[in-house]
């Protein structure tokens, strides 16, 4: 795992996207990403405004809303992206041949590439996927974009281990600036061969170990520990009516203080 501050690693990446997102970190003093699976946009964007000065992405699946628009949903977003510092992650976990994701991610109603810094795809259809991701984010209109491949999952039963794993990160290699890093549990390692793997890890909760339908928490510590940079946290953060301000703050100072500890700055 990495043991340079995120200011360090902004300075020497290969890609835009990774050292602006490095950067606010440090600037922001957060390394939390709120994962926000509601339904509606009104939701989406008073939990942003409550969120945003505690977190440097916001994650979302846009096609949860039942009133997605690009007027009504993705401007005001971006706005508050701009207002409170943080990059937007679409967790669209793209899974097929390289010619149609390119077109999922640059068509249809969400039109993913024009206004989400990151994405993320899984590996099990080969590295076709990120060329044609690749080529989409490049026919845009040149803001910088980032993939993350799914290397692990949080989820009891889940396949993606072992060989898998390997597999992906085999994929991940075939390009140092696209691809920027991993939704993991743990670190993919990489440094030797001149990569800093941006590790994003799902399934955290301070207060709970699970849910009814398979996710699996882990504390902030057992994240950081196992290599992780950035956490991201959905109901931990609002469901069960908590208070998202509060626990806002709460994971912030958890992520934060891991990471100083890591670096060797507390
Ligand atoms: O392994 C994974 C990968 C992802 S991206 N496990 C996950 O839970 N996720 C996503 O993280 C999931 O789709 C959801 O949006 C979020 C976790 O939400 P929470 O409410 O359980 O914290």
């Amino acid at each position: 795992m990495s043991t340079l501050s995120y200011t360090a690693r902004a300075e020497a990446h290969p890609s835009p996207v990774a050292s602006k997102l490095l950067k606010l970190m440090d600037n922001k003093k957060t390394n939390l990403c709120a994962s926000l699976d509601v339904k509606t946009t009104a939701e989406m964007l008073q939990l942003a405004e409550e969120l945003g000065p505690h977190i440097c992405l916001l994650k979302t699946h846009v096609d949860i809303l039942d009133d997605f628009s690009f007027e009504k949903t993705v401007v005001p977003l971006k706005k508050l992206a701009e207002k409170h510092q943080f990059l937007i992650f679409e967790d669209r976990k793209f899974a097929d041949i390289g010619n149609t994701v390119k077109l999922q991610y640059s068509s249809g109603v969400y039109k993913i590439v024009q206004w989400a810094d990151i994405t993320n795809a899984h590996g099990v259809t080969g590295p076709g996927i990120v060329q044609g991701l690749k080529q989409a984010a490049e026919e845009n209109n040149g803001e910088p974009r980032g993939l993350l491949m799914l290397a692990e999952l949080s989820s009891k039963g889940s396949l993606a281990h072992g060989e898998y794993t390997k597999g992906t990160v085999d994929i991940a290699k075939t390009d140092k600036e696209f691809v920027i890093g991993y939704i993991a549990q743990n670190d993919m390692g990489g440094r030797d061969e001149g990569f800093d793997w941006l590790i994003m890890t799902p399934g955290v909760g301070l207060d709970d170990k699970g849910d009814a339908l398979g996710q699996q928490y882990r504390t902030v510590n057992d994240v950081f520990g196992g290599g992780s940079d950035i956490i991201i946290v959905g109901r931990g953060l609002f469901g069960k009516g908590r208070d998202p301000k509060v626990e806002g703050q709460r994971y912030r100072d958890a992520g934060w203080n891991a990471y100083l500890k890591r670096t060797g700055q507390l």
